[in-house]
């Protein structure tokens, strides 16, 4: 019989003389499938308002973000650099720790969705020294839209992050309650933030 299955609910699979019947059940309403959250495409599939790396279905390992500094201009300001994100993405070195080894991806969200939604793929990384990793991706081919970025461990185990873009944000910003998610494999380091508006930009402090 199972091999009769056609996966619907609604139906009553039968199997005769090595043929498969399937016979619609009368008044059946198809149990609907859970939907779950699927990491990665900047949408919010299961619709509890969480994208991707801000959603805990994504994470492992949740880490408290200091923002240093953030600067998210207008989209009307000039001016190259568009974004700024200097955090602290964590006071001690996660386990595993390795952007080289894991994808990286930077959220930004307000009130009305993402603003910024990026992934830096394993392997564009750059080690000028132990400590330190950076990638640039001045012609935009693999960062999605971020130009630049570092991540610098400091002796004390502490994991600084910082991050351009000259593309985002490309709407405005609703500065009330800004939602920033650093994520490297499955640990997200992340801040909710009120953002000081002056003429050209948001900023934090
Ligand atoms: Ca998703
Ligand atoms: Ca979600």
């Amino acid at each position: 019989m199972s091999d009769c299955d056609d996966g619907n609910a609604c139906t009553t699979e039968t199997c005769n003389a090595g043929r498969c019947g399937h016979a619609v059940v009368a008044d059946c309403t198809p149990s609907p499938t859970k939907p779950v959250e699927i990491c990665g495409d900047c949408i919010d599939n299961d619709g509890d308002g969480l994208v991707d790396w801000e959603d805990p279905d994504c994470c492992e390992q949740l880490i408290a973000m200091q923002p240093q500094r953030v600067m998210l201009k207008r989209p009307t300001a000039k001016g190259r650099n568009r974004m700024r994100v200097k955090a602290i993405y964590s006071y001690f070195t996660p386990v595993g720790f390795d952007p080289n080894q894991h994808d990286t991806s930077l959220q930004i969200s307000d009130g009305a969705g993402q603003v910024v939604c990026a992934t830096v793929p394993a392997g564009h990384w750059m080690r000028p020294t132990p400590r330190r990793f950076s990638f640039c991706d001045k012609d935009g081919t693999f960062a999605g839209g971020l130009r630049d970025g570092r991540f610098v461990k400091r002796k004390s185990g502490r994991v600084i992050f910082r991050a351009v873009s000259r593309k985002f944000p490309n709407r405005p910003l609703d500065g009330t309650s800004v939602k920033i998610t650093v994520r490297v494999g499955n640990q997200c380091s992340q801040s909710t933030m009120g953002l000081r508006a002056k003429k050209k930009a948001l900023v934090y402090p």
